[in-house]
């Protein structure tokens, strides 16, 4: 009997294309889904919890965008508002009053925000604001951390996560070498290690700059009194202390993880849920540091598309949708009902994994190790992700295609939702070996 002939999905044909314009077939790298041996799939139209792709097959969404559909897509307040601000033109090149309503209302939320300047990617935000913290403590090095990722400017790929950790890039070609030798990176969670490098160089560390909740090595949360560690290390040396919440603002809590921790940066880095799901990025912080920054000071950063006045609408719409009172504690409740199903599936398994989890974040591990930086969270069985990873898809679950990154939660993920995805999980995990 003659083999049925597979035809090609239009997502596989839509790869084809890509891959012969497109280097890699794809916009950035972790939407190759190389890590998890699958050729990614094209995406027609996202709704809610759900997106849906070119073969017409829905997926209950757990990467949105990386962070910003914390509402889910296409949330009407914000198509409203996209709506509205296309009538209006889409670029002038000129201020406009969007950009002050977001700004007020990024600084109302974030204290430390004192002022604020917009930019279009947390990748421009954090280069920004380094940038920023030299010239301010007329100081060259910086300290990251093993498994941090703070965009793709060239002081940050040393050591970093996300794609890098995904594709296992210890740091990226084309980088100078005078360059990342100003970088130094720590393995996180280790308050002895920034000690020893403050001794080191007291007087030649122009900042800190940390994901205070870590998502870019999969889900990693600080050790108890880490981040107030690196305050009081910062202030000691008179470094500035940045927090890269381009991920957790606005996604840990109303006022992100500095908020949850009660730690006062320096500066804070913004980026994904401020924009709506449009590209977009913010630094701020003090106001003596920030009037540094052109024109009122001798700190150049520029752009032609920051503060475009549809990102600053979709922004607002998203986080003034947010400020209503019980939002992040049903975000919670959704969080933890999934993490609370998964850590059951554990007794119906005989691989081990772990799961960590905060308001509107997710990671499963698998490895048998407690996963508190990217040295323990390297521990863990890649291949062994990558055979979950296409079950769930299987079973219509789009988990970040990364055992390195982390899985967002929507406040428009059902119950019902939840439930099938601890289902499809039980399910998947069963049949590993
Ligand atoms: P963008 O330049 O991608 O807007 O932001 C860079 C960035 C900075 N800081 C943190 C904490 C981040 O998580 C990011 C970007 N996150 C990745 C997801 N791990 C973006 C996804 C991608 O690179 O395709």
């Amino acid at each position: 009997m003659s083999q049925p002939v597979l035809t090609a999905t239009k997502s596989e044909q839509a790869f084809a294309k890509a891959e012969k314009v497109i280097a890699g077939g794809v916009n950035s790298p972790v939407r190759a889904c190389k890590s998890v041996g699958a050729t990614p799939i094209f995406i027609d139209r996202a709704d809610g919890p759900y997106l849906h792709d070119i073969d017409g097959k829905s997926y209950i969404d757990y990467v949105g965008s990386w962070g910003p559909m914390i509402l889910g897509h296409s949330h009407p307040r914000v198509l409203e508002a996209l709506e509205h601000a296309i009538q209006h033109g889409t670029s002038y090149g000129a201020p406009s009053i969007g950009e002050v309503d977001l700004a007020e209302l990024v600084c109302r939320l974030v204290p430390s925000m004192e002022m604020v300047r917009m930019v279009c990617s947390g990748t421009e935000a954090c280069m920004s604001a380094i940038r920023l913290a030299r010239a301010y403590t007329k100081r060259k090095m910086v300290i990251k951390f093993d498994g941090c990722y703070h965009g793709h400017a060239d002081s940050f790929l040393v050591r970093a996560g996300s794609g890098l950790a995904t594709l296992g890039i210890a740091s990226s070609p084309g980088v100078p070498e005078e360059i990342s030798k100003l970088t130094l990176s720590l393995p996180y969670n280790d308050l002895e290690a920034v000690k020893k490098a403050f001794e080191k160089f007291p007087q030649e560390i122009a900042c800190i700059i940390v994901e205070p909740i870590v998502g870019n090595s999969g889900l990693i949360l600080p050790k108890e009194g880490y981040l107030a560690g690196l305050r009081e290390l910062a202030t000691k040396y008179g470094a500035l202390l940045i927090l890269d919440e381009v991920m957790t603002g606005f996604r840990v809590s109303a006022g992100g993880a500095q908020k949850l921790y009660n730690i006062t940066p320096d500066l804070t880095c913004l980026g994904k849920i401020i924009g709506g799901g449009l590209p977009v990025g913010a630094y701020g912080g003090r106001k003596e540091i920030m009037e540094m920054i052109a024109p009122l000071g001798p700190v150049y950063q520029a752009g032609t598309l920051a503060g475009n006045p549809l990102s600053m609408a979709a922004g607002l719409a998203q986080l003034k949708s947010l400020s209503p009172s019980g939002t992040y504690e049903k975000l919670e409740f959704l969080t933890k009902r999934l993490a609370d199903g998964l850590i059951a599936c554990q007794s119906k398994t005989k691989v081990p994994f772990q799961v960590v989890s905060v308001c509107g974040m997710i990671s499963v591990f698998f490895t048998d190790k407690p996963v508190v930086d990217l040295e323990s969270a390297m521990t863990s069985n890649t291949e062994r992700f990558g055979k979950f990873w296409r079950k769930m898809i299987d079973s219509g679950t789009y988990w970040p295609p990364s055992q390195f990154e982390s899985a967002f939660i929507s406040l428009v993920h059902s119950n019902r939702d939840i439930d099938e995805t601890i289902s499809a999980f039980e399910q998947a995990v069963s049949q590993l070996d």
